[in-house]
């Protein structure tokens, strides 16, 4: 097999971490089950007319039940590693208090069976599946607090088995969706000011985090974050074209990415925002800005950027009416993103070590009469992604490790079960999975380590 490894210029390095990415309450069902916490993904998803058809998580993929299929579905594979998250709710009912043994032991047990498989486990201690009981959520500054416990507290039980810890997953997504957009729980609309502290307190969970599981951890643990910044890429590779998109990501970025690699509020930031900037307490962004081991991103659309006059230096270019997309809408296809985001990150802020915590899409699955699944425009899409993270590899970037999200179909959030972003089909009546084409793919890329 490893004489098979390729070496020419589709090859990746020898090393490379090949692994699938999955998020607890996407996944996981059984809410209800040994003694699982009401969570703001609940109630929203059992409001009506919040996710389409009415879908919730309750049941998923069923993977609390099937974690062990999953498993043997990864190891067919040949992944090396599992992107999965923790429900916080499973661990304290309550968001805080008394901890639930029968949630420890869950994860005690997912994490073994992966171990006895051969899969290391990356865990993200949250995917925005928030305990219901906190009370005003992420609005309160004690929320950020309660995550840290957790966190610490979870560190604690698996760190003799797990060496690489996410804070939290995408600090954009559930501060904006959740409270900007109102799209995504607990489907919120807030004013400037408010909105900004919620960022604010997102951040702050996630630095209090890193500490917290620094302090819980047997030493060498691995701390880092899982975050989508918002990435561009230059219209043209020229020089001023490339400056300005180095610009415009730590700019775009300012009160997410570019504040926990930085430690501070850009002061252009501050003052855009006035006085709807957020209140910072004292120790707020040493905590924010607490150095990591490793910078992980999750990579989907980017904006296409070039250079200007204007006071900024740069333009974002709008979409076109006809930008080629996949089936979920804000999915728009520029495979340049996986170089440009790898690139961005290291010529701003030199992370010792890269990874690609989420890159995949949704795509139509053909079922064909004999029970085989489909999906060549997922395989094009991330033959062509994978084209330019090869490409940062090549370069040198510290990219080490890509987790393809997602190994199985499940609960796209606000689209509920409508769109499909698993390498493997999933049957909701029946629970069956399939491998669809884009896993015999990426199993024979994983085997070559190398495009193919
Ligand atoms: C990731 O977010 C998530 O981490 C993961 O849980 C999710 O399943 C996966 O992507 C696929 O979506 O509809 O206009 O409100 C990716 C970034 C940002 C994508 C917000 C969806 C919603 C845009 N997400 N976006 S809109």
């Amino acid at each position: 097999r490893a004489a098979e490894r390729s070496t020419d210029a589709s090859g990746f390095p020898p090393d490379f971490l090949w692994g699938c990415a999955t998020a607890a309450y996407q996944i996981e069902g059984a809410a209800k089950e040994d003694g699982r916490g009401l969570t703001n993904w609940d109630v929203f998803s059992h409001t009506p007319g919040k996710v389409a058809n009415n879908a919730t998580g309750d049941v998923a993929s069923d993977s609390y039940h099937r974690y062990g299929e999953d498993i043997a579905l990864m190891k067919d594979l040949g992944v090396r590693a599992y992107r999965m998250s923790l429900a916080w709710s499973r661990i304290f009912p309550e968001g805080k208090g008394q901890p639930n043994q029968k949630g420890v032991d869950h994860y005690n047990r997912v994490i073994d069976a992966l171990l006895a498989a051969g899969i290391t486990p990356y865990v993200t201690m949250f995917h925005w599946d928030l305990p219901q009981a906190l009370p005003g959520g992420w609005q309160n500054r004690d929320t950020p607090k309660a995550f840290a416990d957790y966190a610490g507290f979870m560190a604690g039980k698996l760190s003799d088995r797990v060496h690489h810890f996410m804070t939290v997953n995408e600090v954009r997504s559930f501060s904006d969706l959740g409270h900007k957009s109102g799209t995504h729980a607990p489907g919120l609309m807030l004013p400037p000011r408010e909105l900004n502290q919620v960022r604010h307190h997102a951040i702050l969970a996630h630095g209090l985090g890193v500490g917290a599981i620094r302090a819980a951890a047997r030493p060498g643990t691995q701390v880092g974050v899982a975050d989508n910044a918002t990435f561009f890429v230059p219209v043209v590779e020229t020089p001023e074209h490339i400056a300005a998109t180095l610009r415009a990501t730590r700019q775009e970025n300012a009160m997410f990415l570019t504040a926990i690699m930085e430690g501070r509020y850009m002061d252009s930031y501050l003052t855009a925002q006035g006085a709807a900037a957020p209140v910072v307490q004292p120790g707020d962004m040493a905590a924010i800005g607490s150095p990591l081991d490793f910078l992980a991103i999750n990579v989907y659309t980017p904006f296409y950027v070039m250079a200007d006059d204007t006071p900024s230096g740069y333009s974002v270019l709008p979409r076109t009416l006809n930008s080629p997309r996949m089936p979920s809408p804000w999915l728009y296809v520029s495979p340049e993103v996986g170089y440009w985001s790898v690139r961005s990150v290291s010529d701003l802020w030199k992370p010792k070590t890269i990874f690609v915590a989420e890159n995949g899409c949704s795509a139509d699955d053909m079922v064909t009469p004999n029970g085989q699944v489909l999906d060549p425009d997922r395989v094009m899409y991330l033959r062509n992604c994978l084209t330019h993270f090869r490409r940062a590899t090549a370069e040198g970037y510290p990219l080490k490790g890509y987790f393809l999200w997602s190994l199985l179909d499940n609960f796209e959030w606000a689209d509920g079960y409508t769109n499909r972003f698993g390498i493997h089909y999933v049957d909701f009546e029946t629970q069956k999975r399939t491998p669809k084409l884009s896993a015999h793919w990426y199993r024979e890329l994983i085997r070559r380590n190398a495009l193919v």
